[in-house]
């Protein structure tokens, strides 16, 4: 195709209200703070999604540093520039270390302009197929076992085929036994967020008679040796989320033995092209995976259930209905639940779905835009007088 010129990008600060706070064994979220990005060209918009939230939590990154990065370093390395394939932008910023969410949250909208350019669904863009993927829901630290419980009976109602709980020490084996009384058969899985040591095997063992699909991210976020120590200790599987930065990272993973399963999610792994590369390499060696979620607006779960219609993702995904997070959300039309426990693949151009403008600007709390001329002004305060 031909090239895109990035005429003009803009930057937004958003925070939306999740319709439930959202627990996790690192924090309470009430307010889902991120970025949303905007590349224009050629007449066309394309829209990203940064997933870093309020706090370094979960990783490293927030919304604020993300903002920092896009701004002084990834921006200027991308305005103005002509672009007819993500490999060309991933090579852009190639010199910044780190801050996957920042450019996979550049890389989905400039994803969304291309596939806007050529008539194409992200699926055909990703290579998936299929019209529907499965999906479960992930749901958060409750205040007893009893609520637990309650809110997962409450899931199941709405139709949802998966449940994936929130533990955290203390509020662990109990948890998961009194879910597994209740729901014998449910497909259950638990996610530790990094919570544990070796130390903890004992906790972590309890667990292990649950018939639980996997037990996700014990460890430290940035380990992956002590999980190879862990795993063989264990019949359930471990599944890696946050110490999988890379494909070479699932490479790793794979070669020790530190897990059986890979969460894949864009932003942690620096964008939808790497995702993809984690993917295939994980469907080289027989390693199923799953496409996680961090609480995205419309624009990343547009993209998220485009990704997970590949043929690897064998495992129902962290991509609930809209409902699950928003009253009101960004992006038309809302996902809702089929059910068969399935959310329906957009068909599209590019992300298939619609920004609301005037939603996102009610959520919007700060904006930012970003023109060639612009940029030599910021890179020399005080040289160039600003127009
Ligand atoms: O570890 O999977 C996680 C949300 C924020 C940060 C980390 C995680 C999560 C989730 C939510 O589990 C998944 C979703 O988007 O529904
Ligand atoms: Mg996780």
């Amino acid at each position: 195709m031909k090239p895109i010129r990035i005429e003009q990008i803009e930057l937004r600060h958003i925070s939306m209200r999740l319709v439930a706070p959202f627990e996790t064994s690192f924090g309470v979220e009430e307010e889902r703070e991120g970025l949303i990005v905007t590349l224009r060209g050629d007449g066309l918009t394309g829209w990203g999604e940064v997933v870093a939230s309020h706090s370094p939590g979960y990783s490293a990154e927030t919304a604020k540093t993300e903002w920092h990065i896009l701004h002084d370093f990834i921006i200027p390395s991308v305005i103005g520039k002509e672009f007819a394939d993500v490999e060309t932008l991933e090579k852009a910023y190639d010199s910044v270390r780190g801050h996957p969410m920042a450019k996979a949250g550049i890389q989905l909208a400039l994803y969304d302009l291309l596939a806007k350019a050529q008539n194409v669904s992200l699926q055909k863009m990703f290579g998936g197929s299929g019209d529907r993927v499965k999906v479960g829901v992930s749901v958060g630290i409750q205040p007893s076992a009893e609520k637990l419980v309650e809110r997962v009976g409450l899931y199941l109602e709405d139709g949802y085929r998966r449940i994936k709980m929130k533990i955290k020490p203390g509020r662990d084996v109990q948890d998961a036994k009194a879910v597994r009384a209740a729901f014998p058969e449910i497909l259950l899985q638990v996610d530790a967020n990094s919570a544990y040591t070796l130390d903890d095997v004992k906790t972590i063992k309890a667990m292990d008679d649950l018939n639980l699909l996997l037990i996700e991210q014990p460890l430290s976020e940035d380990d992956i040796f002590d999980h190879a120590k862990l795993q063989p200790q264990l019949k359930t599987a471990i599944c890696l989320d946050e110490s999988i930065l890379t494909a070479r990272h699932a490479r790793w993973a794979h070669e020790l033995g530190a897990c059986k399963i890979i969460n894949i999610k864009p932003g942690r792994v620096g964008g939808y092209r790497e995702a993809i590369r984690v993917h295939d390499y994980c469907a080289s060696v027989g390693i199923p995976v799953w496409c996680g979620g961090m609480l995205e607006t419309g624009i990343g779960r547009a993209a998220n259930v485009a990704l997970a219609s590949l043929p690897n993702f064998k495992l129902p995904g962290d991509i609930s209905a809209s409902d699950r997070y928003w009253k009101e959300d960004i992006a038309e039309p809302a996902f809702s639940l089929n059910k068969d426990g399935t959310l329906s693949v957009p068909t599209g151009a590019g992300l298939g779905v619609n920004v609301k403008e005037d939603a996102l600007e009610k959520v919007t709390l700060a904006k930012e835009t970003y023109r060639e001329e612009k940029k030599r002004a910021m890179a020399f305060p005080g040289l160039h007088k600003e127009a």
